[in-house]
């Protein structure tokens, strides 16, 4: 009961960070008593973190509950074992200008058992110069409502643009409902802080939610956390996310970030999408639809050595499981 007061006045986010910080001081004084100083530890480690995030928006260490994949059956995965993209799961872009760069279908392989979205800046494409990257995505091809759904990967680490795991359904772009009934955008992880002036936010991605389409003055979304994997950009982490009715709970490398419930909970299917977008606005890198340059969270594509390009996501699986009955 005093937890729906708050959920009036705070968002889900906030709301479990209160709840954790509540928790962390709960533990506090049988920590004392018995001198169990490295849970006492972990606990103001927890409150200090939680102070940052509220404060500061800075990122936090996954601390929640395990994953038990014991208690799912495998549905459809790609581990990426050919030499090609299967198209039979996956339909690659059509070619674009999208935000600061093009999404062009070339940029996608398959090697070593793994999916590349490959980055890198094009002089003569038809499209025009500029920075290339891509997209491939299930639609009308897989698509799911509830699971537990997992991506295993390598972040390209540079400034100035971002890798993604993310949902869309098609029911989403209809008129807004006030509810996720008919879908949402999910963001299972996006990278997107390799350029961040502060050093605590370079490991971290973004979990989140958007409601009821891009309508303006009408979506809404819900940033649920900054959230560190470990070595990110150098090593391979999964994002997870659980989904049922009333519940979705996102997860790094098998802990629990963060969660959401109430209405905007969505209870359609939805297909997957693995994207690397480059940070712009018509084609132009590192600068909004206002003109003002990206520097602070990330900054532009063109601030790295151009000897880190090429540079892949690099995808070893997407799977997605049923919960056993
Ligand atoms: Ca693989």
């Amino acid at each position: 009961m005093f937890w729906d007061t708050l959920g009036k006045l705070f968002s889900f986010r906030e709301i479990r960070m209160l709840q954790r910080l509540a928790d962390a001081f709960k533990a506090i004084p049988c920590q004392l008593l018995t001198f169990r100083c490295k849970q006492l530890l972990a606990g103001l480690l927890a409150i200090a973190e939680l102070l940052g995030a509220l404060l500061f928006s800075l990122p936090q260490t996954p601390r929640g509950q395990k994953i038990n994949l014991d208690e799912w059956d495998l549905v459809w995965s790609d581990e990426f074992d050919g030499d090609a993209l299967d198209r039979t799961k996956w339909s690659p872009t059509w070619n674009y200008v999208r935000r600061g760069g093009v999404w062009h279908s070339d940029q996608v392989s398959v090697s070593d058992g793994a999916l590349r979205i490959r980055t890198e800046y094009k002089a003569t494409p038809e499209l025009g110069p500029g920075w290339y990257s891509s997209l491939v995505e299930t639609k009308g091809l897989f698509e799911q409502a509830y699971g537990y759904f997992e991506v295993s990967c390598i972040c390209p680490g540079a400034n100035g643009l971002w890798a993604a795991f993310w949902f869309l359904s098609e029911g989403m772009f209809e008129t807004p409902t006030g509810s996720a009934a008919n879908g949402c955008e999910i963001d299972v992880f996006e990278s997107g802080f390799h350029g961040a002036k502060n050093k605590k936010m370079r490991q971290a991605v973004n979990q989140a939610a958007g409601f009821d389409g891009y309508t303006p003055g009408v979506s809404s979304g819900q940033i649920l956390g900054h959230y560190t994997g470990k070595n990110i950009y150098g090593q391979f982490n999964t994002y997870g996310l659980e989904w049922n009715e009333n519940e979705i709970i996102w997860y790094i490398n098998g802990v629990e970030t963060d969660r959401m419930t109430g209405k905007w909970v969505p209870q359609a299917a939805h297909y997957l999408i693995l994207s690397v977008e480059v940070a712009g606005n018509d084609g132009n890198p590192g600068i909004g639809g206002d003109g003002v340059p990206f520097e602070d969270y990330n900054g532009s594509i063109e601030s790295n050595d151009p000897a880190i390009f090429p540079l892949d996501f690099i995808v070893d699986y997407v799977r997605v499981y049923e919960k056993k009955p």
